[in-house]
């Protein structure tokens, strides 16, 4: 399945790789695609995801998660 999400506080390619690899994580996911031009990240996952978890690893980055789209 894929989540899409909207992430705020990302200024460059370094934040992009942060929470690419945050999101890789989760043991669930298969591909992170993140892009700093629309501010979202798109998780394609084997099963459901939880958003808490998502919400808190981005978090732990310094970033914000913004919701679903
Ligand atoms: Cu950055």
């Amino acid at each position: 399945m894929i989540t899409k999400i909207k992430i705020d506080g990302m200024s460059c390619n370094h934040c992009v790789m942060a929470i690419t690899n945050a999101l890789k994580e989760i043991d669930t996911v298969e591909s992170v695609s993140v892009s700093l031009e629309e501010k979202t990240a798109t998780i394609t996952s084997k099963s459901d995801v939880s958003l808490d978890k998502i919400k808190e690893l981005i978090e732990e980055e310094g970033f914000t998660f913004s919701g679903i789209i």
